[in-house]
């Protein structure tokens, strides 16, 4: 099943596996510019996924020259901040950390401003070699609003991030691999089929211990690290009232493949 979008394209099941699905950006003429209508639709198809059990793994692309290139200034440019409260215009970017299930990015051309930051919210970048990462907001008589200054420094540490923010220069896939920003670079033309190669990984693994390991993971953010174990511990503990804890450990034992029900 294919749901149609204005602005963005849902493939699923993807190449065949009813356990992946390819959402890609689809506003190509504005170098997939992330309007509010472009939002709503991927939060919405987001949680489409998120609501089907058969879905385990979900990959957010865009095309050759461009994830996204910021949010769309022509809708932005005359907006006061009343306009931006009224619209509510950050609700959708609220809702995308409430996706349990695993969103890989696959980044060819340019991540740029909002469209660095949407990135920056899926659980790993996966960048082909041409991709141009960066916070130009500055260069636009702004500053980033979606989690640039605090991702992009996470990610960079200070004085990288800082330096990008300050004086909006992008950098290139290598760079964002080096400083960990990215998962992995692979050359542009096999970024699809690397990207599906992931999420196969991921689609094979026993879903509900991949849902407790994103939150574990996520959880380092946002908790002192005394916290953080305790969390990871309960989530570890948790695994061990799935199914599929004892069907992967027996399958080890067994020599065999684990078949994974995602109970
Ligand atoms: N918004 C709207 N239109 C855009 C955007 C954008 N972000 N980026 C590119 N376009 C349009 C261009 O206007 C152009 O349209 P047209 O063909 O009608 O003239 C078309 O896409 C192609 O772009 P270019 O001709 O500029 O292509 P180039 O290859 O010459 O340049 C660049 C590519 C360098 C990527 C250039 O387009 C650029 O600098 N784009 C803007 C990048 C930017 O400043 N991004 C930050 C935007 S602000 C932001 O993201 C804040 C996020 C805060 C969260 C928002 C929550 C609501």
């Amino acid at each position: 099943m294919s749901q149609t979008y204005q602005n963005i394209l849902c493939q699923y099941p993807y190449k065949g596996n009813e356990h992946i699905a390819r959402v890609q950006l689809n506003r190509p003429k504005v170098l997939n510019a992330l309007s509010t209508d472009l939002m709503q639709e991927l939060v919405d198809c987001f949680f489409s996924l998120e609501d089907n059990p058969q879905v385990r793994v979900i990959i957010l692309t865009g095309n050759d020259r461009a994830f996204a290139a910021g949010a769309d200034i022509a809708q932005m440019v005359e907006a006061s901040p009343i306009d931006q409260i009224q619209d509510n215009r950050f609700r959708t970017w609220k809702q995308l950390p409430l996706i349990t299930k695993p969103i890989i990015a696959a980044v060819n051309g340019f991540a740029l401003g909002g469209g660095c930051e949407l990135a920056m919210s899926c659980d790993f970048i996966i960048a082909g070699d041409s991709a141009k990462f960066g916070q130009p907001e500055i260069s636009i008589g702004t500053i980033p609003g979606a989690g640039g200054t605090q991702r992009l420094t996470k990610a960079l540490g200070k004085s990288k991030a800082m330096y990008h923010v300050l004086t909006g220069e992008m950098f290139d896939a290598y760079e964002a691999e080096k400083a960990g920003l990215v998962a992995k670079v692979v050359p542009a033309e096999t970024l699809e089929q690397e990207t599906f190669e992931a999420a196969l990984l991921i689609a094979n693994k026993a879903p509900v211990a991949i849902k407790l390991a994103k939150e574990a993971v996520n959880a380092s953010f946002e908790t002192p690290l005394k916290e953080g174990l305790e969390f990871e511990r309960r989530n570890f503990y948790l695994t061990f009232a799935s199914v599929d804890q004892k069907e992967g450990m027996k399958a080890f034992l067994e020599k065999r493949s684990a078949d994974y029900k995602g109970l």
